[in-house]
């Protein structure tokens, strides 16, 4: 008999999230954490505000004070294994009772006619034969994306109670580059960065970003970037080489491009490889007299789709929000006339909100993929299979 299969990537682990951007909230639900894991509203919130900061964030964001509130699964502050369900209201959504009511309305509500070149407005209307953009634009909103980060930092604090930490910092925006080099620990460089309103390293270029941002902001415009996400603390073994399904890095990636407006993953270095030879690029092996040590790790923490116990070293690249306040031509979906696109509020960056995202969704995958090789329905038996098993 077949039972009800969400078709994902991951093994141990599901998850589902609802939500449209000015509906009433966001509804998310994990399945598959283990027992005994301590999960509080506010380690949840602290991640949440993460992903709300950044320098080129919009109106919404001064409107929202995103809260998850724990529906199920805990008690008393320890994860019970049962499906974990969080909400986050949309503060917004009293704005908006009228034109996203669920029970019809007698008002006449203004539709949506005019679709934004990038955004997933005209192929949405095409495939579910809308006439109203705002069908589309509600749920392929980037405003799903605060689910994925409440349910990710409850993936986020297991893996933390085992040793693993994720972090990130902004590379790119634009064309202003922060060449320097991560001289933390994994699990110090988000305290530093996220101090920094674009989350890069360089004071510098930190100032050479806002300009940059405030300039798109000034003329209407929207900007991209590159991030990097790091892993550290990962044993050996992650994933396999013996099924393309079993790849880690095809986990990772499929969960990565899931997220609003990514449009390409590197894993260690990636695309930088391929000008080089291969005695350049391949990560020479050595011994401490206790365990293999690695010269360098361009190979990103993964070998023959396996963690290698080096950090896992991933870069992204965000393309620039679609939404703009200048917009571009567009057609009329109902009169065909030439007019310009949808404006709707919006973002002129949101590449260091991207970086929290992208650390959220690598730690679902992380945990999926931990829990899928190690075990234990209770985190106290995770930890005991680790310490007999787990090879750094
Ligand atoms: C977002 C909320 C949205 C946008 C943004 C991301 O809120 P609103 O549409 O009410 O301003 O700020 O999404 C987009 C720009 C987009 O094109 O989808 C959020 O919570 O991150």
């Amino acid at each position: 008999k077949k039972g009800i299969k969400i078709k994902t990537m991951l093994k141990r682990l599901q998850f589902l999230t609802a939500g449209e951007s000015h509906g009433k909230g966001l509804v998310g639900i994990i399945d598959g954490i283990p027992a005994g894991l301590e999960i509080s509203e506010e380690y949840i919130d602290r991640q949440l505000r993460r992903r709300q900061m950044g320098h080129g964030r919009g109106g919404r964001m001064k409107i929202e004070k995103d809260h998850g509130e724990i529906w199920s699964g805990v008690r008393h502050g320890k994860t019970l294994a049962s499906p974990i369900g969080i909400l986050v209201q949309n503060l917004d959504w009293k704005n908006w009772t009228d034109k996203m009511s669920v029970d019809p309305i007698d008002k006449e509500i203004k539709e949506v006619t005019l679709p934004r070149p990038g955004h997933a407005d005209l192929a949405g209307i095409h495939k579910y034969g809308f006439t109203d953009i705002r069908n589309v634009l509600e749920r392929s909103s980037a405003r799903e994306t605060t689910m994925r980060v409440a349910l990710g930092s409850v993936c986020r604090k297991l893996l933390e109670e085992v040793g693993i930490h994720i972090a990130s910092r902004v590379v790119q925006i634009h064309d202003v580059i922060d060449n320097s080099k991560i001289e933390y620990k994994t699990s110090k460089l988000n305290s530093f960065v996220d101090k920094s309103p674009v989350r890069c390293i360089d004071k510098n270029i930190e100032n050479q970003m806002i300009e940059v941002i405030d300039k798109a902001k000034k003329s209407g415009d929207s900007v991209g970037g590159i991030f990097e996400v790091v892993a550290s603390g990962i044993p050996y073994g992650l994933g396999s080489y013996t099924q393309w399904t079993e790849k880690l890095q095809s986990r990772i990636s499929a969960m990565m491009m899931s997220i609003n407006a990514f449009k390409g993953i590197e894993i260690g270095n990636g695309f930088r490889s391929a000008s080089k030879f291969g005695s350049e690029v391949h990560d020479e092996i050595g011994h401490d007299g206790k365990k293999f040590t690695r010269f360098t790790n361009n190979a990103g923490g993964i070998e023959g789709g396996m963690s290698n116990a080096q950090p896992i070293v991933l870069w992204m690249s965000m393309k620039p929000i679609s939404t703009l306040i200048k917009p571009l031509r567009s057609v009329d979906i109902l009169t065909h006339e030439k007019k310009k696109a949808h404006k709707e509020r919006t973002d002129a960056c949101a590449v260091p909100a991207a970086s929290i995202i992208a650390e959220s969704m690598l730690c679902i995958t992380l945990a999926d993929a931990l829990l899928e090789k190690f075990g234990g329905d209770n985190v106290d038996q995770l930890k005991a299979h680790m310490k007999a098993t787990a090879k750094y």
